[in-house]
């Protein structure tokens, strides 16, 4: 049963999940693994949740504060909010039940950029870390961790935690030894240095997590697959937003301001974006590279069919299928797969060097492009900010993609003025949606507005923000970016009100 931990003084810390969730106390703060639903823990989390619930039914409070790379599963996020165990959780969360009790106010929530979680936490700006609960592929010989199908924050986690509880999934393919980086070569200001990563490819660490054994209170070994959604099959609006990227795409390298290869490839979650992915396999760019955080479906398509070269992300986020696929011919990807720490896939000062070309999703863009990916309304969270905005600020191109309508078109995804701001219009250089792509660089607010509602908005709504638009030039109080204010949210309160933005 002990065959993945080959340190003899680790193995008598083995035990029960329930045993190991022992050490966890109320009121503590537990760093877990996980990313996109990749290397979370599976067992110490649902027998913490069970021993809430206990605990709640004894009439005795119980809750910790959770920490993670980004989303989890549901055997994490999902019971412990069902089981009302989670008092405040950072940095980005997907479960529904989480976001269910985020958004009734029974559960604290910050959703930060991914890159600066570990910095923030080193610097000491988040308080002290109780517990980490890290998922690993295997424990070696010399106590060094083989990392599991995520990086995320495992390495900050490790090193700041207290106490250490491990689960080592057998589930995990142990080819995956190898191919991780792990850096620790950063540092607190003013000790700080420039990061040695000049391609995507470059290995600048090792491929191990390092941890202190004395940490290490339990081990549980599990075997249980991370767990995935499958991607929807491309609708038609992902693929025309696709075809117009590839059209744009195809522009640039003509104008000389792309290399055929293009340059290192971020792409966001998502349906589009996985569709978007696809889409570039019967495209003439080949040799391409990815720097992203995450690898998803389309990734691996792109890959096998020889037009990217390599891929550095963080995590996977991969279809039940596509994990089964990878798991089954690991030894074709994983020499063109690196896998790394959070705040090196998302680092700011990478990403602007490398010149990644960066594609997200939205909820809503406004008429002079400023982005709102988060809050449904201006108060529901979604899902989070995650690593958006570490892309998009640094990107060589920022590009946001969406259907132009949501909710059977009874929402316009281009409105006069978002209701919620994560990219600030200076961050947004491209809008795709079904309906064209708006090029914004360069333009003033007024130029983007004309732009924004030619080729994206829906024409359902376009004579509305036309309309809108027209107005506010007339009438409003500045002529810079021209805003009615007493309507310029009437849009959404429309919405709320009876259940539709169409007037
Ligand atoms: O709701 O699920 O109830 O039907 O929002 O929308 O169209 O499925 O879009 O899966 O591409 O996600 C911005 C959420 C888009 C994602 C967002 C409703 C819509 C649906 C989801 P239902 P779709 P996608 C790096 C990048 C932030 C993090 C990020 C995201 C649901 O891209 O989380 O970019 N981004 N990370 O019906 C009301 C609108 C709406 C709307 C859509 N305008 N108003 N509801 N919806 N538009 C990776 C990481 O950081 C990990």
């Amino acid at each position: 049963m002990t065959g993945r931990i080959e340190c003899p003084s680790l193995r008598s810390r083995v035990m029960s999940a329930e045993d190991a969730a022992r050490h966890i106390v109320s009121g503590s703060t537990v760093g877990m693994s996980g990313f996109t639903g990749s290397g979370y823990p599976k067992a110490v989390p649902l027998a913490l949740a069970a021993r809430i619930e206990a605990e709640h039914a004894a009439g005795r409070p119980f809750r910790v504060r959770v920490w993670t790379g980004a989303s989890t599963g549901p055997e994490l996020d999902g019971a412990l909010a069902r089981a009302d165990g989670i008092e405040f959780r950072l940095p980005y969360n997907a479960d529904p039940i989480a976001r269910e009790k985020i958004n009734r106010g029974e559960m604290e929530y910050f959703d930060m950029h991914l890159s600066q979680v570990a910095p923030m936490a080193w610097q000491g700006f988040l308080g002290p870390l109780d517990t980490a609960v890290i998922e690993v592929t295997g424990v070696r010989a010399d106590g060094k961790l083989i990392p599991s199908s995520s990086v995320g924050n495992n390495k900050t986690w490790l090193d700041r935690a207290s106490k250490v509880i491990l689960e080592v999934n057998r589930w995990q393919n142990p080819a995956l030894e190898g191919m991780h980086d792990i850096y620790y070569g950063t540092a607190l200001p003013p000790d700080r240095v420039p990061i040695p990563l000049v391609r995507p490819d470059d290995r600048i660490g090792e491929p191990y997590l390092r941890c202190d054994p004395d940490k290490i209170v339990a081990i549980v070994e599990t075997e249980s697959p991370d767990r995935n959604l499958p991607f929807d099959p491309p609708g038609e609006a992902a693929h025309a937003i696709a075809a117009h990227l590839l059209e744009f795409f195809g522009r640039e390298v003509k104008m000389g301001r792309l290399p055929q290869s293009l340059l290192p490839i971020q792409s966001g979650v998502g349906n589009i974006a996985n569709a978007v992915l696809t889409g570039l396999i019967d495209s003439p760019f080949s040799n391409m590279t990815a720097y992203t955080e995450v690898i998803q479906d389309g990734m691996l398509d792109l890959l096998a069919a020889g037009k990217l070269r390599m891929a550095s992300a963080t995590a996977f986020s991969l279809s039940p299928e596509a994990a089964a696929r990878l798991n089954a011919d690991m030894g074709a990807f994983r020499d063109r797969m690196i896998l790394r720490p959070q705040e090196i896939s998302n680092h700011p000062e990478l990403i602007r060097r490398l010149g990644c070309i960066a594609m997200n999703g939205l909820l809503e863009a406004d008429i002079y492009g400023n982005v709102n990916s988060t809050h449904i309304m201006g108060s529901r969270i979604q899902n989070g900010i995650g690593g958006s905005g570490d892309f998009a600020r640094n990107a060589y191109v920022s590009i946001f993609m969406t259907p132009s309508t949501a909710k059977g078109g009874k929402i316009s995804a281009i409105v006069p003025q978002v209701s919620h701001v994560d990219h600030i219009a200076q961050d947004v250089q491209v809008i795709v949606t079904e309906q064209g792509l708006a090029d914004l660089r360069g333009h003033s607010p007024k130029e983007r507005a004309r732009l924004i509602i030619q080729n994206c908005a829906h024409p359902g709504f376009r004579p509305a923000l036309q309309d809108y638009f027209e107005r506010a030039c007339r009438d409003s109080y500045g002529k810079q970016s021209p805003s009615l204010l007493h309507e310029a949210l009437s849009w959404h309160q429309r919405f709320i009100d009876t259940g539709t933005m169409l007037a």
